[in-house]
């Protein structure tokens, strides 16, 4: 299944009952079982139409959108999750989190962390053949991130249809270290290190998502130009965690180091 194959399979009605599971168990926090099972010829098409109808009910009860994720864009994330196609997700303003903050993890089934990093546009951005001079063009500055992801999924198992019907497992995320203009940097060769409790437990370099974490957001942009979606200006957009994710429990703490761009640090309560 290439990453832009939005064939569609269910019908509306499947559609709201599919996103009635998944907006009850986000806000209640409880594992569901994969989508899948009920639902075995579901397509990446029909897992889209779930999430943008989450995102659509959503808006309407007044919650703001700041941007999109990309997700298993490098290979330490497939190899993890056992998926080899790249998804996207859409990012609202209140899954932010302050950098130094304490995220409750009564409000998450599974959290698990990732360094990624985040792009925010200064310029529109859309289309269909988005490359990567394209969103460099586009680009205000990066800054260093933590996501917090969190499957809805029992046991953090899915597959493709079932992770981007739950937004990408999108939960929180934290910016901090430093803003810099992306042509102050090199980009494809920054070096991470994500430690928990002081321990390191990840390592990577940049390049590992996609050879280059704008090509992950170019990426972003083509899924969503098929789903007829644009990056307005302003637009926040994470390219995709570098390294594989950690799961993290109340008390740990997350430092993530970013070589350049300094570090974002978060707790868990
Ligand atoms: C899907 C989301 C992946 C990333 O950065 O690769 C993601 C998941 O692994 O649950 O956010
Ligand atoms: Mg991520």
């Amino acid at each position: 299944t290439p990453a832009t194959d939005m064939r569609t399979t269910l019908g509306p009605a499947d559609v709201q009952a599919l996103t009635d599971r998944i907006e009850a168990a986000q806000k209640g926090a409880t594992a569901i079982p994969k989508l899948t099972d009920d639902f075995p010829a579901m397509t990446l098409g029909d897992g889209y139409a779930v999430q943008m109808e989450l995102l659509r009910r959503w808006r309407a009860e007044g919650r703001r959108q700041i941007g999109w994720k990309a997700g298993l864009t490098s290979q330490a994330k497939m190899v993890q999750m056992g998926v080899n196609v790249p998804t996207v997700g859409f990012l609202l303003a209140d899954m932010a989190r302050p950098e130094g903050s304490v995220i409750a993890t009564q409000d998450l089934v599974h959290p698990r962390v990732e360094c990624e990093v985040a792009f925010v546009l200064k310029t529109a951005l859309g289309g269909r053949d988005c490359a990567r001079a394209d969103v460099l063009a586009a680009t205000d500055f990066v800054v260093p991130a933590i996501e917090v992801i969190d499957s809805r999924f029992a046991g953090f198992k899915f597959d493709l249809p079932s992770v981007v019907a739950d937004n990408s497992s999108s939960a929180r995320y934290v910016t901090g270290g430093r803003a810099l203009a992306p042509d102050a940097l090199a980009l494809d060769t920054l070096g991470v290190v994500l430690e928990k409790n002081g321990e390191p437990m990840a390592m990577g370099a940049s390049a590992a998502v996609m050879g280059h974490p704008a090509d992950g957001v170019a990426l972003l942009v083509r899924v969503l130009a098929e789903l007829g979606h644009a990056l307005p200006a302003g637009s926040f957009v994470m390219s995709g965690g570098i390294t594989e994710a950690i799961a993290v429990q109340p008390g740990d703490f997350v430092c993530a180091r970013f070589q350049d761009l300094g570090s974002v640090a978060v707790r868990f309560g």
